[in-house]
């Protein structure tokens, strides 16, 4: 790993993503109207370069709104390019905003009305002409209002087929017209609905595979959604990493067993998202680093590029930690010593042979109970390092 820079002042060559819908939230939320007035697509994007962003991504309706002429649409879209063009930025995901209009009320892709099941449909299909457009690589799909409050209303069964419908029908539209797009999925257990389906990243990892163009589909994880629901975002990335399908990352904060805050990468999880970060670098995941997330309510709107500057420089601060994590002596033997075994392991593969000498073989059950896990002293090591006294 190279010596990163000390100021940790991000470069396009991190890989740093960031939605128009985050940097641009206005500070609305359920109880209050919004704090901070909305910003141009342009400004974000002169903005994000000029912190040293890579890319920047987008709903359809973050760009486009939801009811434009063909001719608005062409007009906005050439002059998004340009100011593209002009920074450097890229955008490599896009997505469909198939919650903020009444239309989704009851879900787009699951809802009972197939008439809306269709307008999703088509939606769909012009954001993702839309993205493909702008060069994204990859489509995110968020299921925001692919749920239910009252579940005496709707079969959850019939919910995952008709999801699987649309899948397969937007992967054939994909192939169909030659577009060098894969499909990320994004759970979340609840918010905007009671519950929504699919509610883990391990969930969707389980319906992929039931998919007619499952290499296609591959999952955007997000840091909040996994801790809303209590689990272990590592443990979850680390799952989809195995199974070659961590297409897309959503980055941000949360604190367990709350609504959705959205907050800047680090500001609370710090143990959490060094393992995270971890995670990434050592896997050799290369793709985007986009932080899903928005300012405090409270914030100026100035105060949203401190927000931004914050998510990115936490990220740095954190992967320097974890080269210090690898070139710590101390830290580098405990594990050598938490990882030598205390005897021969089990067979590499199944024979007769190896099963019956493993069948035959004993056991000192308290020779392997009493080697030492000095893990007090490990896990104290990791928080001197965190905490800046190592
Ligand atoms: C949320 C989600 C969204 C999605 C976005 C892209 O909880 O609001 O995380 O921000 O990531 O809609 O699909
Ligand atoms: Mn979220
Ligand atoms: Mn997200």
């Amino acid at each position: 790993m190279p010596s990163p820079d000390p100021t940790y002042v991000p470069t396009p060559a991190d890989k740093f993503t960031f939605g128009l819908w985050t940097v641009g939230n206005p500070g609305r939320d359920p109880f209050g109207e919004p704090t901070r007035p909305r910003l141009d697509p342009v400004d974000i994007v002169r903005r994000l370069a000029g912190l040293g962003a890579w890319g920047v991504n987008l709903h359809d309706n973050d760009l486009v709104p939801i009811d434009a002429t063909a001719s608005e649409r062409d007009a906005i879209v050439s002059t998004f390019r340009a100011a593209l063009a002009e920074t450097g930025l890229c955008v490599p995901m896009a997505t469909t905003n198939l919650f903020s209009d009444p239309v989704f009320r009851d879900g787009a892709f699951t809802a009972p009305d197939a008439a809306v099941r269709a307008y999703a449909l088509q939606k769909t299909l012009h954001a993702i002409d839309l993205g493909v457009e702008l060069g994204a690589s990859t489509y995110v799909f968020w299921g925001g209002r692919e749920g239910a409050e009252v579940d005496a209303a709707k079969d959850p069964i019939e919910a995952i087929k008709r999801f699987r419908e649309a899948m397969n029908f937007l992967c054939a539209y994909v192939k169909d017209q030659r577009y060098g797009l894969r499909f990320a999925l994004e759970a979340k257990p609840n918010e905007p609905r009671g519950d929504i389906y699919f509610p883990t990243t391990g969930a969707y990892l389980g319906f992929i595979e039931t998919l007619d163009h499952p290499e296609m589909v591959g999952v955007n994880p997000e840091v909040a959604h996994e801790h809303m629901a209590g689990l272990n975002i590592c443990h979850a990335v680390a799952q989809a990493l195995d199974a070659g399908k961590l297409f897309h990352i959503d980055l941000n904060d949360q604190k367990a067993g709350r609504f959705d805050q959205d907050l800047r990468f680090g500001s609370e999880s710090i143990k959490a998202l060094f393992f995270l970060v971890k995670l990434l670098e050592d896997s050799g995941y290369d793709g985007p680093r986009h932080f899903d997330a928005h300012a405090y309510r409270s914030e100026s709107p100035e105060g949203v590029w401190d927000f931004a500057r914050g998510n990115m420089r936490t990220y740095l601060i954190l992967k320097d930690k974890v080269r210090r994590f690898g070139e710590d002596a101390e830290i580098q033997s405990l594990l050598e010593e938490i990882h030598t075994s205390s005897g021969e392991g089990p067979p590499t593969s199944y024979s007769r042979a190896s099963m019956e000498s493993l069948k035959s073989r004993t056991f000192d059950r308290q020779v392997l109970a009493a080697k030492t896990l000095p893990y007090e002293r490990l896990d104290q090591l990791v928080v001197d390092l965190l905490l800046g006294v190592r």
